[in-house]
């Protein structure tokens, strides 16, 4: 009787252990998938200031149909004009933000301003400030991406201390880099601000 039922019990382990492995791969498999499309619809930069800049701001990017709404307030900056760009790196360590690299361009193409057909993906042109050197943005640009290869998500944005000119290579000669930030996904919710 014992020698009988052995078979039997082991047959049923082994099943046992081949339902348990499959609903573990097929679950494995539905999380990482799931994980690969998740779609960032909004984006948050928080500017700092750069050297002795007194720059300062908060940008979102969010997802409007076809198009990126970019949204917020610099302030601290000269009246004017100030180049806007995303750079390659979302790295803001230096004292000079050097680190954030050169502007975003994975598609290989010439500095431009941003309704131009060649720019760099990260050509946002340029924000103007008001004689209190505040700047409001509210733009839309179909070029930058949240998500793919030309996702601005871990990259940075830098306001420079000069105005971009949109065509001198490769920087639009819009000089110091006056405050950055490094972009990330934005909470949805974000809790309100403690008064
Ligand atoms: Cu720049
Ligand atoms: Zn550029």
């Amino acid at each position: 009787m014992l020698n009988r039922a052995l078979p039997l019990r082991r047959a049923g382990i082994l099943a046992v252990l081949g339902i348990v492995a499959v609903v573990l791969v097929l679950g494995g498999k539905a999380a990482g998938e799931a994980d690969k499309d998740e779609k960032i619809e909004k984006a948050i930069v928080v500017l700092h200031p750069v050297g002795d800049s007194k720059v300062h701001g908060s940008l979102t990017f969010a997802q409007k149909d076809g198009a990126i709404e970019i949204s917020g307030e610099i302030t601290g900056l000269s009246p004017g004009q100030h180049g806007f760009h995303i750079h390659e790196f979302g790295d803001c360590s230096s004292l000079d933000a050097g680190s954030a690299g050169g502007h975003f361009n994975p598609t290989n193409m010439p500095h431009g301003g941003p309704t131009d057909a060649k720019r760099h993906v990260g050509d946002l042109g340029n924000v103007e400030a008001d004689k209190n050197g505040k700047a409001v943005v509210k733009m839309t640009d179909k070029v930058i991406q949240l998500q793919g290869p030309s996702s601005i998500v871990g990259r940075s944005v830098i306001i420079h201390a000069g105005v971009d000119d949109l065509k001198t290579q490769p920087t639009g000669n819009a000089g110091a880099r006056a405050a950055c930030g490094v972009i990330g996904i934005a909470n949805p919710k974000p809790p309100a601000p403690k008064k």
